[in-house]
């Protein structure tokens, strides 16, 4: 009895046997990862800005430094994902431009406002929280490049997730202000970090065949729910509260009780309309054409350094 290349595949997956670049592959799981690895890594090169904006603004040389690294190591993050997309066919130029013109997605966390320092807190706490959530299961993702990818970021991100936890619980010791901001902070990213995760599983297109590919291990609720779970009793050693009256923990079910998500707000922000979705690529775009010069630099630095090699081995 033959198997087809399909059925062969999937007996590989099955068998938690890694595929890389050169194996064969269906084109719709090769479509599948270029789409999610190309926008998770505009998701960090974007991530940077909402962060950037306030390096200059951070409040001691240390906090500068600390967020200055945190930001570095998203620029990173966007470099490795880049790379691990290219492995699958498709060149870094046509992912910046399919970000440059709107074409391509990113997370939707990023069209949102840092507009205090306890947004950096925030962030760190929820957004790489979220993040991490999501990413840990990806370093068992069946590509092989992004599965490694994964294992490093995934790291950092748990550094950006305490960094951000200590800024909000630093702040939640302070003045009676500091506190407010925190809260503040808070009330604000919640909602926006629970939708990071993603529609609900069944509006999620891609989640069924993701899984069975082994994409994805676990499919968006699932994730979201750990992400509420743990949320919930962080908190508390905040001395803050989530922004859900409906938030309660159920005893049957061992997990707790949230409320409804605006999907609405999802979809409008996932559409361009969020609050700082035209910023955000404009800026993208600005960046892209002022370095212009340097990628332009580089090549004919590299063209010069060829002829110079070329002529020697002559
Ligand atoms: N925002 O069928 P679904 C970070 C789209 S980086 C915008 O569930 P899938 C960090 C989705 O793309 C955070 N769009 O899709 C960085 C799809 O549209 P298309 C990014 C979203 O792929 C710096 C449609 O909705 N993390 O944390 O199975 C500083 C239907 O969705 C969103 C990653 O990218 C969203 N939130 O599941 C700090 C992780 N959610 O493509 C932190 C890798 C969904 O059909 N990605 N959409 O037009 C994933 O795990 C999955 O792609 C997702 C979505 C769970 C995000």
């Amino acid at each position: 009895m033959s198997y087809t290349p399909e059925q062969q595949f999937q007996h590989k997956i099955d068998q938690e046997i890694k595929i890389e670049p050169k194996d064969w592959m269906p084109e719709k799981y090769r479509q599948t990862l270029i789409r999610q690895i190309s926008q998770h890594a505009h998701s960090e090169v974007v991530g940077m800005l909402p962060e950037g904006n306030w390096i200059s603004r951070a409040p001691s040389l240390k906090r500068k430094a600390i967020l200055l690294a945190k930001v570095q190591d998203e620029a990173g993050h966007g470099l490795y994902l880049y790379s691990a997309a290219e492995t699958l066919g498709i060149t870094r130029d046509e992912m910046y431009h399919q970000l440059h013109t709107g074409k391509a997605k990113y997370s939707s966390i990023f069209n949102y406002p840092t507009l205090t320092w306890a947004d950096m807190g925030a962030i760190g706490w929820l957004v790489d929280g979220a993040a991490i959530m999501n990413q840990v299961p990806l370093c068992r993702t069946s590509y092989g490049p992004y599965a490694r990818a994964m294992v490093r970021v995934c790291k950092e991100e748990s550094f950006h997730q305490r960094q951000g936890f200590e800024i909000l619980l630093v702040l939640s010791q302070g003045t009676d202000e500091q506190k407010a901001m925190c809260q503040d902070a808070i009330n604000r990213w919640w909602w926006p970090s629970v939708m990071m995760f993603g529609p609900a599983d069944e509006a999620s297109p891609h989640t069924q065949q993701s899984m069975q590919w082994k994409i994805k291990r676990f499919t968006n609720d699932e994730l979201r729910q750990k992400f509420v779970d743990i949320c919930a009793e962080q908190v508390k050693t905040l001395g803050m509260t989530l922004p859900d009256p409906d938030l309660k923990w159920n005893e049957e079910k061992g997990h707790y009780d949230f409320g409804a998500i605006n999907w609405e707000e999802f979809w409008q922000v996932v559409a361009g309309n969020g609050p700082c979705n035209k910023e955000r690529l404009a800026t993208r775009q600005k960046a892209w054409n002022d370095g212009a010069w340097v990628r332009d630099a580089a090549t004919a630095h590299a063209a010069k350094k060829a002829a110079k090699h070329l002529h020697k081995v002559a």
